[in-house]
């Protein structure tokens, strides 16, 4: 019996470093709404998804440095997009960058919410595999400092029932990690959700720019097929603030086929209903109660 869902994937197209949260949320409001048209019960917006990729410039002063992040969500400019989702009755996943104060320390992550068609949140997941530097690089074109802006995740790799299955999420670098996806899937993952800001040129690496798209739709699909589960990439694209960043927004099938790609670089919505009773077949196909069992390799896995 097939479990239909609905899943839309909201590209991003570039933010400008002066756009405010209002002006972005209000962008994203106008996908959800092109979502519920399109008959979507979730909408995936990307990594960061509520300003500029920042992690790209250089950022000394501290409290500059605070105000590209969200001490709470919904916060007063988010809960637009909370409410709006809750008057449509869809859900939606979001990536933001969040500061928190945990043990008395301030603390920030690349993170994501899961939430449901009543507007309340399901779900929270810390991006665990932080690309770039901690340093300075002034001579390269652009930076790339999430090592230095944010501590690495300590929530795991959790998954929720959601939308009539069981859903997680991981963010951009995340996905270019085998374990990332492993754990996912090990936890019952049937769709995840990975919003990602790539830029097309890699500073110290500019032999292989040519090999940035490649390479992320190997990760999408080999991921997808590998661990029978549906794929829902969502990309900040476009010229942004100098960077040329990578589009190819998907939605990606547990066969490792592309059920549907943005086709530009700009804000984009692509809709796909999904069955979710898909991934349950590939793992029935596979045998992934004998087979794939952490055992196997050593591994210590919570599932
Ligand atoms: N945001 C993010 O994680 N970006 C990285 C850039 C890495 S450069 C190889 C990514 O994995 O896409």
């Amino acid at each position: 019996m097939p479990r239909w869902l609905t899943v839309g994937a909201a590209q991003s197209g570039p933010i400008s470093r002066d756009e405010s949260r209002s002006e972005v949320v209000d962008r994203l409001i106008a996908m959800l709404r092109e979502g519920h048209k399109q008959g979507c019960q979730v909408v995936a917006f990307t990594e960061v998804a509520l300003t500029a990729f920042f992690p790209h410039w250089w950022i000394e002063d501290e409290e500059e440095l605070d105000r590209w992040f969200e001490t709470e969500m919904p916060g007063p400019e988010t809960q637009p997009l909370f409410d709006e989702a809750a008057r449509l009755g869809i859900g939606f996943q979001l990536g933001y960058a969040e500061l928190a104060i945990e043990d008395g320390k301030k603390r920030r992550f690349n993170s994501s919410v899961l939430v449901g068609a009543d507007g309340e949140i399901i779900g929270h997941f810390r991006k665990m595999h932080l690309p770039g530097h901690i340093e300075h690089r002034p001579h390269n074109p652009f930076q790339n400092l999430e090592q230095r802006y944010f501590e690495r995740g300590n929530l795991g790799f959790p998954t929720w029932e959601a939308f009539g299955g069981r859903v997680g999420m991981c963010i951009c670098n995340d996905r270019r990690w085998p374990e990332s996806w492993r754990m996912l899937a090990l936890g019952g993952a049937e769709l995840a959700f990975c919003g990602y800001n790539t830029p097309e040129h890699i500073p110290e690496h500019p032999h292989m720019d040519h090999l940035t798209a490649f390479h992320h739709q190997l990760c999408m699909q080999s991921a997808a097929y590998l661990n029978s589960l549906w794929i829902v990439g969502v990309a900040k694209t476009g010229v942004e603030e100098g960077v040329s960043q990578l589009g190819l927004t998907s939605i990606v099938t547990p066969s490792g086929q592309i059920a549907a790609q943005a086709s530009t670089l700009e804000d984009e919505l692509i809709v796909h209903r999904c069955d979710v009773e898909l991934s349950a077949e590939y793992r029935r196909l596979f045998k992934y109660e004998r087979n794939r069992r952490p055992e196997f390799y050593g591994l210590i896995a919570s599932h």
